[in-house]
């Protein structure tokens, strides 16, 4: 089969902490993982994020472009219904002037950042964006500016997972795309003795204090890692269980959370919000370790209930202290399989190049991504 064309594509990192600083949360990963797999598939790669931003090993050829300025005032801080900010001095419109000026010779510009202004630009400038939306529903503006751009351009818009897609009023079926992870950073552990995990950043939506709640019941440890996004919210949380109940691992690279991670039991993951994937099931699933979970948003797509862990009816405490007594029927290795099915870095890359080169094509003949995109 004739080899495709290699693209040459731009990527821009969200506005919320440069790369590997842990404060963009599961872009960071995503990131990552997809400027790996798309390097390996021989696409040519120009990274504009945030100054100071590292990339993982393995990231070599990548053009990294680093732009100074302000960071973007987070979604989870905002009300819902609050208005789309941009700071004095802001990153963000740094990040698009760059990514603009790049895109006027690249055939894509893919966008991570969850902001007004780069969808905004969709329909309004010649460089094609294309943006991988990585949140539900967290601002209205947000949603009403996705739905209307999506209803003329459908092709432009990619998803993590059907239930985050389902926050936004989309005309047609959503191009959703998983996650994909580099899993040889990541070591299988049959051990099913070792503690209670949580990982994520320490913030309300993250419902951290259920599973502390879990652990109190069960007399046991939690072992959190993870940036604590929110001080005044771990501190109630800490409160709210028997003193040295939870233990606060910290933010490591990869290669240290996979270490420490994969001797865990079990991981809980409590989400409050339609949380768009849930990269630390897989990153868990892929060390060996059973996930036990509220079924909501992401987690609700990734956990098959018996067979990786166990699902759970959302904020259901009982169940979910219940479910967290049953792990050791999980057989481990089934975890690792499922990440290596549906979760690794090259399929994740493989079904990005088809929406972007489907989003390419559609337009040339003016197609909805339908027809490429079973
Ligand atoms: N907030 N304004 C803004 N922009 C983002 O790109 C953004 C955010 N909050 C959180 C976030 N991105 C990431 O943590 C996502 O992975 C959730």
């Amino acid at each position: 089969m004739k080899r495709e064309s290699a693209l040459n594509l731009v990527l821009v990192s969200t506005p919320v902490g440069c790369l590997g600083s842990g404060r963009g949360g599961g872009v960071e990963l995503t990131i990552a993982s997809l400027t790996k797999g798309l390097l390996e598939l021989g696409h040519q790669i120009t990274l504009v994020a945030p100054k100071g931003s590292v990339l993982p090993s393995g990231c070599s050829g990548v053009d990294l472009r680093e732009v100074e300025g302000v960071d973007q005032p987070s979604w989870q801080r905002r009300k819902f219904e609050g208005p789309a900010l941009i700071p004095p001095r802001g990153v963000l419109p740094g990040l698009w002037a760059d990514a603009l000026d790049l895109g006027g010779k690249a055939d894509a510009v893919i966008n991570f950042g969850y902001d007004w202004l780069p969808i905004w630009l969709t329909k309004r400038v010649v460089p094609r964006l294309f943006h991988l939306i990585s949140m539900g529903g967290v601002s209205e503006i947000m949603q009403d500016l996705i739905g209307e751009v999506a209803i003329s351009a459908p092709s432009r818009f990619a998803f993590h997972t059907h239930r985050q897609a389902a926050d936004f009023s989309l005309i047609q079926e959503p191009i959703v795309v998983g996650n994909g992870f580099d899993l040889g950073s990541y070591e299988f552990q049959s051990s099913p003795k070792g503690p209670l995990g949580w990982v994520g950043r320490v913030s309300p939506e993250k419902g951290l204090e259920d599973a502390a709640a879990v652990a109190a019941a069960l007399d046991d440890r939690l072992l959190v890692w993870g940036v604590i996004d929110d001080p005044a919210y771990a501190k109630r949380v800490e409160e709210s269980v028997p003193t040295g109940t939870i233990e606060w691992m910290g933010f490591f690279p990869t290669s240290v959370l996979q270490l420490q991670l994969g001797a865990c039991r079990a991981l809980i993951n409590t989400p409050k919000w339609n949380e768009a994937y849930g990269n630390v099931i897989v990153e868990a699933m892929a060390c060996g370790v059973p996930v036990v979970a509220y079924d909501r948003g992401g987690p609700g797509e990734l956990i098959v209930s018996g067979l990786t862990g166990w699902l759970v009816p959302p904020n259901d405490l009982d169940e979910l202290i219940s479910a967290t007594t049953r792990v050791d029927q999980i057989d481990r290795k089934k975890c690792r399989k499922w990440a290596e099915e549906h979760a690794s870095l090259d399929i994740f890359a493989s079904l990005v190049e088809q929406w972007i080169r489907s989003g390419i094509t559609a337009e040339a003949i003016g197609k909805g991504p339908e027809e490429f995109f079973s």
